[in-house]
């Protein structure tokens, strides 16, 4: 029914137009299109698309770079649509969110954390290319429940792992749960590095924050 807007939104990433994705991004709000479809149907694809013309070579990093201020654009206006469905819940925990160590990658990240919002999780972001000690030490300032860690590269991916490290050496790995994702992050990959969960996009991560919840509790019950 909305395809028309949703092939719109994916051509203005494409092209790298941000008045052109803030505009239509305004539009399927006043045409009460729901916001994640409009990101998960429209701009989204729109970032995958640019991704494969850029591992293609048909697209540079100055184009790559155009996209995701197009993508920021539309996030705009979105991110307080999402975040509005989540003003009347309760709390169900405290989620400690960040880019891994030599990543700049954000999008997906910012997804996750309006996401959790959303769904009444309090979330620290702590932006990109974050070092494990820093992960650690905001966890064990705010009592964070969870850890997510995100890495867009092959050569960051690993990194997840010292953050997982870093919380062992600081005593908070069993009472902090980690989940990791970003593109090429995978669930095998996941259980390689002593992770808690992995989640392949935002709503898989909401979902698995929940179960992490779930998990915590029931551990913290069978010890009272
Ligand atoms: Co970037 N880049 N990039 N990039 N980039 C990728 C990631 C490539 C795959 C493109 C390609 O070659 N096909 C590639 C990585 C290849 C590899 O390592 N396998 C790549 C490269 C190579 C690079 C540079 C090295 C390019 C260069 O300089 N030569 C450079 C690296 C800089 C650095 O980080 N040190 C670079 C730079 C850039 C920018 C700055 C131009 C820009 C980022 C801007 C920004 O974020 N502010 C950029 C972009 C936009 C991309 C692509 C096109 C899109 C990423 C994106 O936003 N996707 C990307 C191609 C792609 O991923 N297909 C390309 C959309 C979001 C919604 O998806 O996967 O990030 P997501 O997040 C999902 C999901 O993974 C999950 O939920 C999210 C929401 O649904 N999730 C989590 C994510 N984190 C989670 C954490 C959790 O705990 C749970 C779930």
């Amino acid at each position: 029914m909305y395809e028309v807007y949703f092939s719109a939104m994916r051509q203005s990433i494409i092209d790298g137009a941000p008045d052109t994705a803030l505009t239509l991004a305004q539009q399927s709000v006043d045409a009460g299109i729901a916001p994640l479809e409009a990101i998960n149907s429209g701009f989204v694809p729109g970032m995958h698309a640019v991704g494969e013309q850029f591992a293609k070579g048909q697209m540079f990093l100055p184009d790559m770079m155009a996209s995701a201020e197009a993508m920021r654009a539309a996030m705009t206006v979105l991110d307080p649509e999402l975040k509005k469905l989540g003003t009347a819940r309760s709390m169900l925990g405290t989620v400690v969110l960040g880019t891994t160590k030599g990543d700049i990658h954000e999008i997906g990240k910012m997804l996750v954390g309006t996401l959790l919002q959303a769904h009444g999780f309090r979330v620290y972001d702590l932006g990109v290319d974050v070092s494990g000690e820093t992960f650690s030490a905001r966890a064990r300032a705010v009592n964070a429940d969870i850890v997510g860690i995100s890495a867009l590269l092959t050569t960051t991916m690993r990194n997840q792992k010292t953050v997982i490290e870093a919380l062992q050496k600081d005593g908070l790995r069993a009472q902090v749960k980690v989940m990791v994702g970003g593109a090429p992050v995978t669930r095998r990959w996941a259980e390689e590095i002593g992770a808690d969960g992995y989640a392949k996009d935002a709503m898989s991560a909401v979902a698995l924050a929940v179960s992490l919840m779930e998990a915590k509790q029931a551990i913290a019950s069978e010890l009272t």
